[in-house]
């Protein structure tokens, strides 16, 4: 299934991309954990690059799940020290990589656990409810979050933020692998694998 996924192709132009049969993609601030989280998901170690420096990710990354079922990885979001010029670019990429493309799509928007959401997840929320793209939160690196902390009441806490659906956040850690269960069920439902 998920473990058998191989990149595809890296594309700087999302109109440049051919359709797919169905994707899901992944969205979140620069450094949260998108590139881990799709190396997880599918048990591998170095399908995505990852980094320690923010802002590793510039392209929009397709890896092929099986014929025409797509998982994409994207540059991230709300990366302070970078050029505003560079900044807008990815933004618009990232934009029209989910609108202009008609593909049966599904966004999962990724947010650390330890900073909790930030005004530009929010943002990115509402940005697609009003497009209507349906979405879902993954609350990543669980495994910073101190100990008298429950991994419940931060589900709730996006729950209410969010006013998304319990069963729709989903709590991982990239570092530890675990809540990956649930989340592999969802993506592979979705995609019809
Ligand atoms: N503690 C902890 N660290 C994590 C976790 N997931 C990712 N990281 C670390 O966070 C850093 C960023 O990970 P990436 O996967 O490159 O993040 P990204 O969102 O793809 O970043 P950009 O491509 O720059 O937007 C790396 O140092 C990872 O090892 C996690 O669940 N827990
Ligand atoms: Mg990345």
């Amino acid at each position: 299934m998920l473990s058998k996924t191989q990149f595809f192709r890296a594309e700087n132009n999302p109109s440049a991309l051919p359709q797919s049969g169905a994707e899901v993609l992944f969205v979140g601030r620069s450094n949260v954990g998108k590139s881990s989280v799709i190396n997880a998901l599918c048990k591998q170690k170095k399908l995505a690059i990852t980094s320690k420096t923010p802002g590793r990710t510039r392209s929009i990354n397709v890896y092929s799940a099986a014929m025409k079922k797509w998982l994409i990885d994207l540059p991230g979001y709300g990366f302070a020290k970078i050029a505003k010029a560079q900044k807008d670019l990815w933004q618009a990429m990232i934009e029209d990589c989910i609108v202009t493309r008609k593909s049966k799509k599904r966004v999962y928007v990724i947010i650390d656990a330890y900073v909790g959401p930030t005004e530009l997840d929010e943002a990115m929320a509402s940005w697609l409810h009003e497009y209507d793209i349906s979405y879902k939160i993954i609350v990543n690196k669980v495994d910073k979050v101190p100990a008298e902390i429950s991994v419940e009441d931060i589900k709730l806490k996006t729950v209410e933020m969010f006013e998304i659906d319990k069963n729709d956040v989903f709590p991982v850690s990239a570092k530890t692998k675990t809540g990956f269960e649930k989340l592999r069920t969802d993506i592979v439902s979705f995609l019809k694998l």
